[in-house]
């Protein structure tokens, strides 16, 4: 496979020394790190929409990615696409990709066409597949693009666009099912509103879960036994999303009772748009056992938008790989890069080199983050911040044996209080001498 990023090798791993644009300087694929082999640990996957299909437009300007195969239209271009993913994925060693239906096919004129299309493309993706040994992550479904999408999907007061999204995502399922996708995202594409003057909130939240539960019946009517994830979101494209952050999505699975079928994927843009830390987001969904994947990216903290920009935050991947480690691994997730290229860099192997930064900005937090668990840095700090409830009165309250009363007829007796150091500083600077020296 070298037809159409011909001036590209296969990138090679060459140590933290390397000065080469195409070589990695950490991500060293087979290395072991705590009895694993990196690339298991990462499980990286290309994210189709950016990679393949996104050519650089903006709301300002026309596309402007320079690709080998953008002479190309129609089925051809979406053939010639799947070539290139293969042989990108290949060169890079990205064993998965993740794709929407739209992303992979046209359109068509009708919704059966759109079907044709889709199947025609599916199967050279399987071969594609067999012949490289690349696994999809995860499929999901384009319910926003098209105009039909205007006012949401399931959340749409139209029940006809309800009806045609729940086409959509069943023959999403179906090929996801078909590619042995590991994983089904739901991200509200435009599940959310503009304005309350003109929302049932209620019932749009109702229609949400009805449609997610009819989603998972089917997914368990045909057999497909990957893990359902959400993704959340606070705004973009409508103003408010239903699916805001990890606990507005959390206390909306709950209250439908769906919280035993959906976890989370947490993508790093949607956590800083909704006031919160990439750290925190994936927390969070960890200690509700609800972490399922990871997307990888950044966003700018001077721009109050989702620029999906490949990640480059060492801090960052590794307060996330932290938590991964701590989950015990990502699997069935993994860290799809939901990251495009800045529209500036429309040259082919300004994509390699996107995606090699962000695999060794990973590769890095992985190393800190697996030395930061090891000598137990935070661990033993934050055991120790916490114990004193481990015995006397904080062992009572953790065992449920005291109360308001027995707590104020202690308090009367123990009322000068000492509090302890945080030492903030003090474990920033830890973790930046595990950042130097890892
Ligand atoms: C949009 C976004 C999506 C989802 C899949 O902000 O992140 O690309 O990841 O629909
Ligand atoms: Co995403």
């Amino acid at each position: 496979m070298n037809k159409y990023f011909s001036n590209i090798n296969h990138i090679p791993f060459e140590g933290s020394d390397s000065t080469n644009p195409l070589a990695f300087k950490y991500y060293d694929e087979n290395k072991i790190i705590a009895g694993k082999k990196m690339k298991d640990h990462l499980r990286f996957a290309m994210s189709y929409w950016h990679t393949m299909t996104g050519q650089g437009q903006d709301p300002f300007g026309s596309p402007t990615m320079e690709r080998p195969y953008n002479d190309l239209d129609g089925m051809d271009l979406s053939k010639a696409r799947v070539e290139a993913a293969f042989e990108l994925m290949s060169k890079l060693s990205i064993g998965y990709f993740c794709f929407h239906d739209l992303d992979i096919s046209p359109e068509g004129k009708s919704l059966q066409e759109k079907y044709d299309n889709l199947d025609i493309i599916v199967d050279l993706i399987l071969e594609k597949m067999n012949e490289t040994g690349i696994k999809c992550l995860w499929g999901t479904t384009n319910a926003f693009s098209h105009p039909r999408f205007v006012h949401g999907a399931s959340t749409s007061p139209n029940a006809n666009v309800f009806a045609f999204a729940a086409a959509q995502v069943k023959k999403a399922m179906e090929i996801t099912k078909k590619l042995g996708g590991e994983n089904y995202v739901f991200w509200g594409g435009r599940e959310g509103y503009e304005t309350l003057l003109n929302t049932d909130m209620g019932l749009e939240l109702d229609n949400l879960a009805r449609f997610l539960t009819m989603a998972r019946d089917y997914a368990k009517k045909i057999g497909f036994t990957g893990q359902l994830l959400i993704e959340p979101k606070p705004m973009e494209p409508t103003k408010h999303q239903y699916d805001f952050d990890a606990s507005t999505v959390l206390s909306f699975l709950r209250k439908y009772n769906l919280q035993d079928d959906f976890k989370l994927n947490i993508e790093a843009n949607h956590a800083t748009l909704a006031g919160h830390t990439f750290h925190h987001e994936i927390y969070t969904s960890r200690i509700n056992n609800a972490l399922g994947s990871i997307d990888a990216n950044q966003g700018d903290l001077l721009l109050g938008w989702d620029t999906d920009q490949f990640p480059t935050n060492i801090y960052d991947s590794t307060l996330c790989m932290y938590e991964v480690l701590k989950k015990g691994g990502i699997a069935p997730g993994g860290l799809n890069f939901d990251s495009k290229v800045r529209r500036g860099s429309f040259q082919s192997d300004d994509l390699f080199i996107s995606y090699i930064v962000g695999m060794d900005t990973f590769a890095k937090g992985l190393l800190v983050a697996n030395n930061l668990l090891v000598d137990r840095v935070l661990e033993d700090f934050i055991s120790n911040r916490y114990s004193s409830y481990n015995n006397g009165i904080g062992k009572e309250i953790i065992d449920g044996v005291t109360d308001f009363e027995k707590l104020a007829d202690y308090a009367l007796e123990h009322d000068q209080i000492k509090n302890v150091s945080g030492r903030q500083e003090l474990l920033e600077d830890i973790v930046n001498r595990y950042i130097y020296k890892s």
